[in-house]
C-alpha cells in the first residue's frame, strides 16, 4: 500500500487521540503498541471485507484447516512486512522517537499451541494468505493458553499464560455468526415426512460457540484471509445453572499443556467436539447462502484434519448432510470423504487418540450412533477383500475405543505424513493396514516455515546482505536464494555474513545476561536445542555432549568454545522431561560457576521458549541441533529455520533432517547414529545392551556416572531416575548406542569452526538451500495435489 512516512505520522497521531485522548508522547509503550496496531488493522480492514467478498463473488474454492492449535506469533512486524510498509512505519517511529524493539515487545504472543504442530498450521495460513489462496484457520479460542515457564532452583514451574488480561488488538468478535453445539443427552430416530429417519434430541447440553476472528494478512496481494477461533458461552436466555455454566466456561478455558501422548481426559474429548462441530456448522450455513445442491461442497470446501484432534469432522459432517441436509447415507459419505483430507503428525503409537466408546457415546450420542454405522458399513465392504483380521487391525471401532487416526484415513480423500521418511514409515507401519485398502490415498507434504517471520522480520542483518548480493526477489520467492552459493568463494561475502551471526549474537548474549546473570563470549560457537522437551528428541544426549567437553576441559584439552542454548517445555505431567530439565540447569550451574570453563564452555536454559524467543535465539545459531532416535521425530520444524539463518544441522537421519542434507549437501553440517532401519533392527533383536555400551566406553562411563555421584550438585532423584532408565530400562531412545558418533560429529564441527572461511561457506550453503522450505511452496503442494486449490499469486518457482 502506498504510504508515506508523514501521512502515518498523521495517522497515528490522529489514532492515539482517538483511542486514549491524548497525544503519542503522553502514552504509555502499551498504549503506544495499542495505537499502532488498531492503526494497521484500519489499513488493512477494507481489503480484508473485499477478499471475502471476492471470495463469495466468485465462489472460489475455500480451504478450512481444523486444528487444536495455532501459534501465531506477534502480528505487527509480520503484518507490517506483508502490507510493506514496515520500513515507511519504522522510520516514522524513529522520527518520533519510539523505541522500536521495545514497542514491538508490548504485544503478547498467543501461546494457543504447544509445539511444531501448532506453529506449522500458523505457518500455512500466512502461507495460503501469501499465495493467494482462500485459505481459513479453525480452532479454540483459550482463554488461557500454554503455560509460561520459570525456573525456581531449576526446576520447572508452570505460571498461568492469561494472554487475553491486556484487550487483544487483533481479533474481531463476531456474534452474529455463533452456532449452538450439543453435547450429551440422548437421540432417537424417529420416522420423518420423506419416509426417512430424523433424529430427536432430547436432554441436550447447548453451549454457544462464538466466533472471534483475526486477520491472516497476505504478503504484498491485498488479500487478508482469515483465522476464526471460538470461544464457548452459555446460550442466552437458557436457564443455566453455576455448575453448567461454569462446566460451559470450561470447555475453551484452557489449553491442554500435553504433547506428549493422549490426556484422555473428557474435557479434551469436548474442546474437539466444540471446535469441530462449530467450524462444519458454519461452513455448511455459509455455503448454503449459495448454493442449494450439497452434493457440489466438494467443489466449493475443502475441510483439513490437522493430527486427529478435529477427526471427528468425519462423524460431524455426516451428521449434518444426513440429518440437516436430509441425504442418503451413500450420498453424504461420498461428500464427505471428497471434502475431507487429513495430516498424521506422529509414529509414536502411544500418541494416537482413542476415546473409550462409553464416553464418546455420553458425550456426542449422534455422532456415536454415526461412527458405529461408518465401523459397520467399512467391515462388511472391505471384509471379503481384505480378511476379517486386517480389518479388525484398522477399524474404527475395536476393543471398546474409537480410533480417531483410522477414522481420519477412513473419512478422507488424501492422507500425508511431514516429511518424506515419516510417510514412508505411516504406510509401513501405522496405517500399513489402510494403506493396504486405500494405497491411493497416501501421500507426502514436507513440512515448511515461514522466512518471512524466521529470517526476514527475525534477522533483518542477514537479510539486508542477502539483499546487497541478489536483490531482493528472494523476499517474496525464497526459492530465489539458490544464485546466493554463488558468493561461495566471495571472502567479503563470507566475512560479511560472519559479521552479521556476530551482531546476532550479542543480541543473544545480551539477553542471556539479562535473564541468566550468565556472561557469554560470543566467539563461542552458539550450539542451539530449541523444541519441546520429550525424551525421543533426546535433549539427553546433548547434555552428555556437553559433560564430555566439560570433562575434556577439566583434563586441560583445547577445544573451540561453545555456549550451549537450550529452549524447551515440559508437559507438567511428564516427569522424565521435567528431570532433564532440572539436570541441564543443573549441569548449566556446574559449568558456569567452574573457573576451569570460563571461556571456554557455557550453557544457557532459556525459560518460556516460545515464537517469540525463538525469533531472539534462531539467528544467532551456529550449531541446529536435531538429535531425535531415528525413526521417531516426525518432521521437525526448528531444523528449517534454523538452517534458513545461516547454522550448521548436527543431526541423525530422521524427519526432515535428510532432506534437509540432500538440498544443502552432507559437508555442510554434521550427520551421525543409527538410521531408522537400524534401530528397528536393532530394538527387535533384543540384543541392545545400554549397560554393555557403558561399561566398554570410559568416557561414557564416567559420565553416566556423573548424574549419582555428586559431580553435579543437587540432582540426587532426577540423576538417578535418569540413571535407571538408561542402565536398569535399558535405554529406550538408545542414547547410549548413539552417544560415541555424536561426539564425533560435534568434533568434526569443531575442526571445521577453526577455519572460518570454510564454517561460513558451509553456512551459506545451509541459507542458499533453504528456500525449498518456505511453507508457500508446501501449501502451493498441498492445493494442487490435496485441496484443488489453486494459489492466486504467483508462488514462484518452490
Ligand atoms: C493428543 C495430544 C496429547 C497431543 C497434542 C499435541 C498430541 C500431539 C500434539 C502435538 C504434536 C506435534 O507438535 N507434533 C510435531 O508436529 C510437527 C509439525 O508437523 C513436526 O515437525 C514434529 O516432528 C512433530 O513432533
Amino acid at each position: 500500500m502506498g504510504l508515506t512516512k508523514k501521512r502515518f505520522i498523521a495517522d497515528f497521531q490522529a489514532e492515539a487521540l482517538h483511542l486514549f485522548a491524548d497525544s503519542l508522547e503522553n502514552l504509555s509503550p502499551m498504549q503506544q503498541y495499542q495505537a499502532l496496531a488498531f492503526l494497521v488493522k484500519g489499513y488493512y480492514a477494507k481489503d480484508w471485507a473485499q477478499t471475502k467478498a471476492d471470495y463469495d463473488h466468485h465462489q472460489q474454492k475455500q480451504v478450512y484447516y481444523f486444528s487444536i492449535e495455532f501459534l501465531p506469533g506477534r502480528l505487527l512486524a509480520s503484518n507490517l512486512l506483508n502490507l510493506g510498509i514496515k520500513d515507511t512505519v519504522e522510520a516514522g517511529l524513529k522520527q518520533l522517537d519510539i523505541d522500536i524493539p521495545d514497542l514491538y515487545a508490548q504485544e503478547g504472543d498467543p501461546g494457543l499451541g504447544n509445539g511444531g504442530l501448532g506453529r506449522l498450521a500458523s505457518a500455512f495460513l500466512d502461507s495460503m494468505a501469501a499465495d493467494g489462496m482462500a485459505g481459513n484457520g479453525n480452532g479454540i479460542r483459550y482463554q488461557y493458553g500454554l503455560f509460561k515457564q520459570r525456573f525456581v532452583d531449576g526446576y520447572q514451574v508452570e505460571l498461568p499464560d492469561d494472554w487475553l488480561r491486556d484487550p487483544y488488538v487483533w481479533e474481531t468478535r463476531k456474534e452474529n455468526r455463533a452456532v449452538i453445539v450439543r453435547f450429551g443427552g440422548s437421540v432417537y430416530l424417529t420416522p420423518c415426512d420423506n419416509g426417512g429417519l430424523e433424529p430427536v434430541y432430547q436432554d441436550t447440553d447447548d453451549v454457544l460457540a462464538v466466533p472471534y476472528d483475526i486477520a491472516m494478512v497476505g504478503h504484498h496481494n491485498h488479500m487478508v484471509n482469515t483465522m476464526r477461533l471460538w470461544s464457548a458461552e452459555p446460550v442466552p436466555g437458557h436457564a443455566h445453572s453455576l455448575a453448567e455454566k461454569s462446566r460451559i466456561n470450561a470447555i475453551t478455558q484452557i489449553l491442554y499443556p500435553d504433547d506428549s501422548d493422549t490426556a484422555g481426559q473428557e474435557l479434551r474429548l469436548r474442546q474437539e467436539y466444540f471446535f469441530t462441530s462449530a467450524g462444519i456448522q458454519s461452513i455448511i450455513t455459509h455455503y448454503r447462502r449459495f448454493h442449494q445442491d450439497l452434493h457440489l461442497l466438494p467443489n466449493f470446501v475443502a475441510i483439513h484434519i490437522n493430527d486427529t484432534h478435529p477427526a471427528m469432522a468425519v462423524l460431524e459432517l455426516m451428521r449434518v448432510l444426513l440429518d440437516d441436509g436430509g441425504l442418503s447415507w451413500e450420498e453424504a459419505w461420498q461428500i464427505t470423504v471428497q471434502t475431507l483430507s487429513y495430516t498424521n503428525h506422529t509414529l509414536m503409537a502411544e500418541a494416537l487418540e482413542t476415546w473409550p466408546e462409553e464416553m464418546f457415546a455420553r458425550l456426542m450420542p449422534r455422532l456415536y450412533q454415526i461412527a458405529q454405522e461408518v465401523d459397520h458399513r467399512f467391515r462388511q465392504t472391505y471384509t471379503p477383500r481384505f480378511g476379517g483380521e486386517l480389518i479388525q487391525r484398522c477399524a474404527p471401532i475395536a476393543d471398546g475405543y474409537l480410533r480417531m487416526a483410522y477414522l481420519a484415513v477412513i473419512g478422507s480423500h488424501a492422507v500425508n505424513g511431514v516429511a518424506k521418511i515419516h510417510s514412508e514409515l505411516l504406510k509401513s507401519s501405522v496405517l500399513k493396514d489402510l494403506y493396504t485398502i486405500f494405497p491411493e490415498r497416501f501421500n507426502n507434504k514436507t513440512n515448511g516455515i515461514t522466512p518471512r517471520r524466521w529470517v526476514q522480520v527475525a534477522n533483518p542483518e542477514l537479510s539486508e546482505l542477502i539483499d546487497s548480493a541478489i536483490d531482493t526477489g528472494w523476499r517474496s520467492d525464497p526459492s530465489l536464494l539458490v544464485p546466493l552459493a554463488a558468493h561461495l568463494h566471495d571472502e567479503k561475502f563470507l566475512k560479511a555474513l560472519h559479521t552479521a551471526k556476530k551482531a546476532n549474537k550479542e543480541k543473544l548474549a545480551a539477553i542471556i545476561f539479562d535473564q541468566l546473570g550468565i556472561e557469554v563470549s560470543t566467539n563461542a560457537i552458539f550450539d542451539v536445542q530449541i523444541k519441546r522437551l520429550h525424551a525421543y528428541k533426546r535433549q539427553l544426549l546433548h547434555v552428555f555432549g556437553i559433560l564430555e567437553a566439560y570433562l575434556a576441559i577439566k583434563n586441560g584439552e583445547n577445544r573451540p568454545s561453545r555456549v550451549h542454548v537450550f529452549g524447551a517445555k515440559a508437559a507438567p505431567s511428564y516427569r522424565y522431561a521435567k528431570s532433564v530439565i532440572r539436570l541441564i540447569n543443573a549441569v548449566a550451574d556446574l559449568v558456569n560457576n567452574d573457573p576451569d570453563c570460563k571461556g571456554k564452555l557455557a550453557v544457557a536454559f532459556l525459560p518460556n521458549y516460545g515464537v517469540s524467543l525463538g525469533e531472539r535465539i534462531i539467528p544467532a545459531a551456529d550449531i541446529s541441533e536435531q538429535i531425535s532416535m531415528a525413526g521417531t521425530e516426525a518432521s521437525g520444524t526448528s531444523n528449517m529455520k534454523l538452517m534458513a539463518n545461516g547454522a550448521l544441522t548436527l543431526a541423525t537421519l530422521d524427519g526432515a533432517n535428510i532432506e534437509i542434507k540432500d538440498a544443502a549437501g552432507e559437508d555442510a553440517m554434521a550427520m551421525f547414529g543409527l538410521t531408522t532401519p537400524e534401530v528397528a533392527q536393532l530394538k527387535a533383536s533384543g540384543q541392545y545392551s545400554a549397560r554393555a555400551i557403558y561399561e566398554a566406553d570410559p568416557t561414557l562411563h564416567r559420565v553416566v556416572d556423573m548424574l549419582t555421584d555428586g559431580t553435579i550438585p543437587g540432582i540426587t532423584t532426577e540423576g538417578r531416575e535418569i540413571q535407571d532408565e538408561l542402565l536398569v530400562y535399558n535405554d529406550t531412545y538408545l542414547v547410549l548406542a548413539d552417544f560415541r558418533s555424536y561426539v564425533e560429529a560435534s568434533h568434526k564441527l569443531d575442526a571445521l569452526w577453526q577455519d572460518p572461511i570454510a564454517w561460513a561457506q558451509a553456512a551459506l550453503k545451509n541459507i542458499a538451500a533453504s528456500g525449498q522450505f518456505s511453507a508457500d511452496y508446501t501449501v502451493a503442494r498441498y492445493g494442487r495435489d490435496i485441496w484443488d486449490v489453486l494459489p492466486a499469486t504467483p508462488v514462484g518457482h518452490g
